[in-house]
């Protein structure tokens, strides 16, 4: 048995490798999706998805937006649905240009479906992009503290299937740490693999923190305890941080 099907097995990773879409998300393509099923702000709904390393979903194709109406009206829908959905696309940071949604006449070949005369800069601080529930979910830019419900759209290539990612009761990805008084020893890392391999044969080592810092620099701490017998304390919710389990 090589190194990662030990790996495998230690971690109680029970899906099959094939099925890597979190328990409670949905794939379509290379994404999975998540519904957020309260109201929220443009700003709150982001950060939720970027709590599950996740961004708001934006439709990229009108394929991918079928989907998206689908599954927010399959998975989740509550009387005032017509309230629609957040998509991850905003002119917050200059007014006019649109992030992740390319304005028509722009990039021909880039899916859009903005409602008539939208975008709009009639309405000052109408920056954040919604998808209505109706009329094939067209697009209107608006105020981005207004309630509204959204979908998170993980890209399947942004994380390794072989984290044993944990799930929170409300099915958002959590990926707790263990603070650093359990940190053994701390190595610079390739990647999950490698930084499982160190604490495999490091005899003290019960679990590992893989905290990635972008641009391949990956930092890999061993600890000293197992992520499930640590104390509230002991665990730490970070960005960008991943705790498994040997
Ligand atoms: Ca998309
Ligand atoms: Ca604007």
């Amino acid at each position: 048995m090589d190194v990662l099907s030990v790996l495998l097995l230690l971690a109680g990773f029970e899906a099959s490798v094939a099925t890597v879409c979190p328990v409670g998300w949905h794939r379509y393509g290379k994404a999975c999706y998540f519904v957020i099923k309260e109201l929220n702000s443009w700003h709150k709904a982001t950060s939720i998805c970027a709590a599950s390393h996740a961004s708001l979903a934006v439709p990229n194709s009108m394929e991918e937006q079928t989907f998206i109406s689908e599954l927010l009206q399959r998975e989740f829908y509550p009387s005032d649905f017509q309230r629609g959905a957040w998509i991850d696309c905003d002119d917050i940071d200059q007014d006019g240009v649109w992030q992740n949604c390319p304005l028509r006449g722009d990039e021909t070949n880039a899916y859009q479906n903005w409602a008539k005369g939208n975008p709009s800069n009639q309405y000052s601080g109408a920056d954040c992009v919604l998808m209505a529930s109706i009329a094939g979910g067209i697009w209107w830019n608006q105020r981005c503290i207004n309630p509204r419900y959204a979908t998170c759209e993980l890209a399947i290539i942004d994380y390794d299937p072989l984290f044993c990612l944990q799930i929170g009761s409300d099915g958002r990805i959590t990926s707790p740490c263990l603070t650093d008084n359990h940190v053994l020893m701390e190595l610079q890392a390739q990647g999950l693999v490698s930084c499982g391999k160190a604490c495999l044969s490091h005899p003290e080592c019960s679990s590992f923190n893989l905290k990635d810092h972008g641009q391949g620099k990956m930092v890999c701490q061993l600890n000293d305890l197992a992520l499930q017998n640590a104390a509230a304390e002991d665990v730490v919710v970070i960005e960008n941080c991943y705790g498994l389990d040997l």
